[in-house]
């Protein structure tokens, strides 16, 4: 097993560019938590010798005096409110919350269904084609795609098969069809909760080809043991190679008509690219 910072934390290997400081920062929380067990149970003990029955016949009532819990206690609601404020908030702003610049990244949509990961590309022309529950057949059309939008023609969609180029953010907006799921990819170090009626972006960029299994993290059903996709890490030749090969075998998508129909029908928000 290999050691994260001197600690075997038995983590699977991490084939993602942010994993390590993931890892790193889980092994720093183990260190302070073995620190503090250690030093609490040393406490502990100190206080099962120091207020022993034999030496304290009569308890102690007014307990504690002097200033020293109060500053301690508010000391710890100080350090605190530091690390809230000066660092949490930020890093989730800086690496959540701030997503790469679409031009550079690789957009996926992932619908999560009982019990199956809908994998949805945009095709070469880079936009989602309109989605809609109500175009959903089990089987045949399981995103709901919209066979009148010209974007969607050159759309690629995949059942529980991802593939990701090397080196590459892949932007990947989460929804599900049904319950909620949780998209884990753990050698990414990757795990959101796919939440019915929202899109999630999370991001991350592969630094190992390999092929690896998405798992459902929720326990999302009878079936969610079988919730199981995969996912293919690979080189951007192999990648292009793939999407080549998976590309609907249609002619190139027509001049949308002069009186386009899209107008006519409100689209109840597309859970497209936000
Ligand atoms: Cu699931």
């Amino acid at each position: 097993m290999e050691n994260t910072l001197g600690l075997p934390m038995g983590f699977p290997p991490n084939a993602s560019s942010h994993g390590v400081q993931l890892d790193e920062l889980t092994a720093i929380v183990h260190w302070f938590m073995l620190v503090l067990f250690v030093g609490w149970g040393i406490f502990f003990v100190y206080c099962l010798f120091r207020f022993r029955r034999k030496a304290n016949p009569v308890a102690s009532y007014a307990g504690a005096k002097g200033g020293f819990s109060t500053y301690g206690e508010a000391g710890v609601v100080l350090v605190e409110v530091i690390l809230l404020v000066l660092f949490a908030v930020p890093i989730w702003a800086r690496r959540v919350n701030a997503l790469p610049d679409k031009s550079q990244a690789v957009q996926v949509r992932v619908v999560a269904e009982q019990f199956a990961w809908n994998i949805h590309y945009p095709g070469r022309d880079g936009v989602f084609g309109r989605t809609d529950s109500k175009l959903v057949t089990a089987g045949t059309n399981p995103l709901g795609l919209d066979p009148n939008d010209p974007a969607g023609k050159d759309d690629i969609t995949t059942i529980n098969q991802l593939h990701l180029p090397l080196g590459k953010p892949a932007l990947i907006y989460l929804s599900s069809k049904d319950v909620i799921h949780s998209f884990y990819l753990p050698v990414m170090r990757v795990k959101q909760d796919a939440i019915p009626g929202q899109v999630i972006p999370i991001w991350f960029k592969p630094i190992k080809t390999g092929q690896w299994d998405i798992a459902c993290a929720q326990l999302c059903g009878l079936s969610h043991y079988r919730m199981r996709g995969s996912y293919t890490v690979e080189s951007q030749a192999d990648f292009d190679k793939w999407m080549n090969d998976n590309a609907p075998k249609v002619a190139p998508a027509p001049e949308p008509a002069p009186a386009a129909a899209p107008a006519a029908t409100p689209a109840p928000a597309a859970p497209a690219a936000p």
